[in-house]
C-alpha cells in the first residue's frame, strides 16, 4: 500500500550540516518527497506535536530541543511509507541503532536524536495536516 508519513530533520542534525546527507538517503531508499520545508517550529506548535508525551519526564526537555533551531519538516510518500521510515531512523536510543540508520550514523542522544517519524499508529496524517495543511 502507497502511503504517506511524516518526517523531521531534528534541530542537532541540522546544526550539524547533515541535511543534504539526510535527504540523499531519503531519495536512495526510495522514498518521493511530497513536502519539504525548513522551518523554526515555535512553542505552541511544539505543544501540540508534543501533545502525545505530555505526561513524560521529558516532554519539557523535547520542547524546548525541537524549538531550538531550524529543522526541515518532510512528508514522504513510499510503499508502507510509516515503517521504512522508521526503518531508516533506526532505534530512539542511537546506541541501540542498526548500523547504517540514521540514528546510528547522525544521531548524538536519545534526546537528541537527529529524526522524527511519524508512529505507525495514526499520527501521521495528525502530522501532515499540522506541518503541510496545504498538500492535505
Ligand atoms: P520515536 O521518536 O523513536 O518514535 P518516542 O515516541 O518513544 O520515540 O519518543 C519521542 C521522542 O522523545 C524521541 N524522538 C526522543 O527525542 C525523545 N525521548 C524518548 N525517550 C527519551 C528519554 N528517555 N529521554 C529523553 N528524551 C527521550
Amino acid at each position: 500500500m502507497i502511503q504517506r508519513t511524516f518526517g523531521l530533520i531534528k534541530p542537532d542534525a541540522v546544526a550539524a550540516g547533515h541535511t543534504g546527507a539526510i535527504i540523499s538517503r531519503i531519495e536512495k531508499e526510495g522514498f518521493k518527497i511530497v513536502g519539504m520545508k525548513k522551518m523554526k517550529i515555535s512553542r505552541a506548535q511544539a505543544e501540540v506535536f508534543y501533545g502525545v508525551h505530555k505526561a513524560r519526564p521529558f516532554y519539557e526537555e523535547l520542547v524546548s530541543f525541537i524549538t531550538s533551531g531550524p529543522v526541515v519538516a518532510l512528508a514522504l510518500e513510499k510503499e508502507n511509507a510509516i515503517q521504512a521510515w522508521r526503518d531508516l531512523m533506526g532505534a530512539t536510543n542511537p546506541a541501540q541503532a542498526a548500523e547504517g540508520t540514521l540514528r546510528k550514523l547522525f544521531a548524538k542522544s536519545i534526546g537528541e536524536n537527529a529524526v522524527h517519524g511519524s508512529d505507525p499508529a495514526e499520527t501521521a496524517p495528525f502530522e501532515i495536516v499540522l506541518f503541510f495543511p496545504e498538500i492535505c
